[in-house]
């Protein structure tokens, strides 16, 4: 009996302890669990930000970051809404850097396209003529072209699409008027430097350059057109199988042959010398005498621009803009060799490579 109450006893004895321990684990438990979302809920206070550094492009590196940002394995399971908000912000944040960098490659490449476009324009497009051949049905118009290689800006020149084929680049520009056009017209009246330089503009009057000329005709081979219209409206053209200028060092010396055409020959020697030929000259303004009279300037005698002056010359297509009164002599845009001393209403010089057949 003595064994059966000690037995009873330690029974109990183990029961009580076994309930006490039961009990201490439950509230180390809930201790532990409340600590830790005490922690959680201060985290939660403060501002939320997610610091990407570009090495981090990968979402599993990301989750770990932002796990690790969250305080711990069991509180990302109890707030796997939050962890979760934390990787799409996460996301957010490396949608938005890409974006950022695509747009930064994206402007590069576009630059890159826009440059080599450039350089293919002026290695391709050094001409109307370019043009004609890329593009069959171009029309009549202003175009931009880097003249050269060395060619800084694009220069806009008058493209004739049309005339005999087309593909002629305008180097020369005197637009028809009349005696009641009041509207602003270029004046052919200027100093070397403007001739050696180029003015006016493309859709309207205009000088290309003696610099671009050189540029132009030392590049290819030129044949030259020349377009001429009178105050009774007729029409005249005169033809060169070859055209080039020298540089600057050497004057803008002319160098123009083969002739044909409807208008008469005022600038070569093909025929015969005299002293009134323009091929072979140096360039000459009021300001510059390089023509071969010893007693006059030809250019501020006879105030007639700038021109390939010889003793002086046949033609006169950077004159002074007259208007032909009926009967008298005008000495103004001359085309001697099919109007003699009577103005021009109009007058196209244009340029375009020979092509060898
Ligand atoms: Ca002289």
């Amino acid at each position: 009996m003595k064994i059966s109450i000690l037995n009873t006893s330690i029974f109990l004895t183990v029961l009580l302890c076994l309930e006490f321990f039961i009990v201490s684990a439950e509230q180390n438990h809930h201790s532990v669990k409340k600590k830790g979302r005490r922690n959680f809920e201060k985290k939660q206070r403060e501002p939320r930000k997610i610091r990407i550094s570009k090495s981090d492009n990968d979402v599993s590196r990301l989750a770990e970051n932002v796990i690790v940002y969250a305080g711990g394995e069991e509180l990302l399971l109890e707030s796997n809404i939050n962890a979760g908000d934390n990787i799409i912000d996460a996301i957010v944040n490396v949608y938005d850097l890409l974006s950022e960098r695509m747009d930064s490659l994206q402007n590069r490449v576009s630059a890159v396209e826009h440059k080599t476009k450039e350089i293919s324009d002026r290695l391709n497009h050094m001409d109307c003529y370019d043009v004609k051949i890329e593009n069959p049905l171009a029309m009549d118009g202003v175009f931009s072209f880097h003249l050269d290689y060395k060619g800084k800006r694009p220069i806009k020149v008058y493209c004739d699409m049309i005339t005999e084929g087309g593909g002629w680049t305008v180097i020369q520009q005197r637009l028809p008027r009349e005696k009641n056009d009041t509207s602003f017209y270029t004046g052919f009246l200027r100093n070397f430097h403007d001739y050696q330089v180029g003015f006016g503009s493309a859709d309207n009057d205009y000088w290309l350059g003696l610099d671009n000329l050189y540029s132009l005709t030392n590049s290819r081979q030129y044949e030259l057109r020349i377009e001429l219209g009178d105050f009774a409206n007729k029409k005249a053209h005169a033809h060169y199988k070859r055209f080039y200028v020298e540089g600057e060092s050497q004057g803008y010396r002319l160098h123009v042959n083969g002739y044909s055409g409807s208008a008469g020959d005022s600038l070569s020697t093909d025929r015969e010398y005299d002293n009134f030929t323009a091929d072979g000259m140096l360039f000459s303004t009021f300001d510059e005498d390089h023509d071969t009279s010893t007693e006059i300037n030809c250019s501020s005698f006879w105030n007639i621009g700038g021109w390939w002056f010889n003793r002086c010359s046949w033609a006169n297509l950077n004159g002074p803009y007259n208007f032909q009164e009926e009967g008298e002599d005008c000495i103004g845009v001359n085309w001697h060799k099919w109007r003699n001393k009577q103005c021009l209403k109009s007058t196209k010089m244009m340029i375009r490579p020979v092509r060898h057949s």
